[in-house]
């Protein structure tokens, strides 16, 4: 598997992120853009905004609430739409950076299509990833990160103010004001828009203040997320293994969180003997 180079190394460690460019090929961007396109259609998890709800939880819809295909879209749990969002689970290289990082003990936790429309008026935000008890937490330089996130762009964004992904470098290792003591937004001092290509990727741990600047290009932006966490990390899309892993890879199957046994205390803790062999699609 590829593992990063040094200077990629040293720009994570410090900046808590890493931009790699060409990932999917021109086709294959536009492909899955289409796609997201296709899946506004269709039912699946959308936000769920009933008053009283804290945000971040998802109820299952009929379609996405604007079926523009340049309009707001958020869907989860992608993996049922079909094998081209299954390939993307272990995709490489994209994956085995993932292992480099994270190391051979981990789950695939969510799967997420953003579409952020042009001038409707968002204001973009700013968050670290898996709600308020993970916010508190950061791991030191040296330790692999609980959670990291692939973005793929599926539009290229070569301005600012495109719903560039808006980063806050170095924010993973030190404290910045929670929410509640200063509001950060994309356009807080210490913020990097973010530029780049349909066919990019963005890799981000949990720990990293980022989020969704404004967008005022005219055009949607788009992009998929695919959310890996250590293996003793609840997922966010599943309470049980998934019945899509039926049609994956053993690889696949593993990253859903079949460890190959029936469910005893103490599994996800412990490792299974075969782990590594496994992750590695040995
Ligand atoms: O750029 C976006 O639309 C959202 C990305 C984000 O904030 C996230 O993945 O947590």
């Amino acid at each position: 598997m590829q593992t990063l180079t040094p200077a990629q190394r040293k720009q994570w460690q410090v900046d808590g992120y890493l931009h790699l460019e060409g990932v999917l090929d021109a086709d294959e961007a536009a492909f899955y853009a289409s796609e997201m396109d296709r899946i506004r259609q269709l039912p699946g998890y959308e936000p769920d905004r009933r008053p009283g709800l804290p945000i971040g939880h998802y109820a299952f819809m009929e379609h996405t609430p604007d079926r523009d295909p340049a309009g707001f879209m958020d869907r989860r749990e992608l993996l049922s739409y079909g094998q081209p969002f299954i390939d993307l689970i272990d995709r490489a290289p994209i994956f085995d950076y993932i292992v480099d990082i994270m190391g051979p003990n981990i789950l695939l936790s969510m799967t997420q299509a953003i579409t952020r429309a042009s001038g409707d008026g968002f204001p973009g935000y700013t968050h670290t990833d898996g709600g308020e008890s993970l916010r508190r937490i950061r791991v030191a330089e040296s330790s692999p990160p609980i959670a990291v996130k692939a973005m793929f762009l599926l539009s290229d964004v070569n301005e600012p103010n495109s719903g560039n992904l808006t980063v806050f470098p170095g924010s993973h290792m030190r404290p910045i004001p929670l929410p509640d003591e200063r509001q950060i937004t994309p356009y807080s001092a210490g913020a990097a828009q973010l530029m780049g290509k349909a066919g990019d990727v963005y890799l981000f741990p949990h720990a990293l203040w980022h989020g969704p600047c404004q967008n005022h290009s005219g055009q949607a932006r788009k992009c998929l997320l695919y959310n890996y966490c250590q293996l003793w990390v609840r997922c966010y899309d599943y309470d049980a293994v998934p019945d899509i892993a039926e049609c994956c890879t053993p690889r696949q199957r593993r990253l859903l969180g079949n460890l190959g046994y029936d469910f005893v205390p103490g599994s996800y803790f412990y490792v299974p003997k075969d782990q590594p062999e496994v992750i590695a699609g040995a």
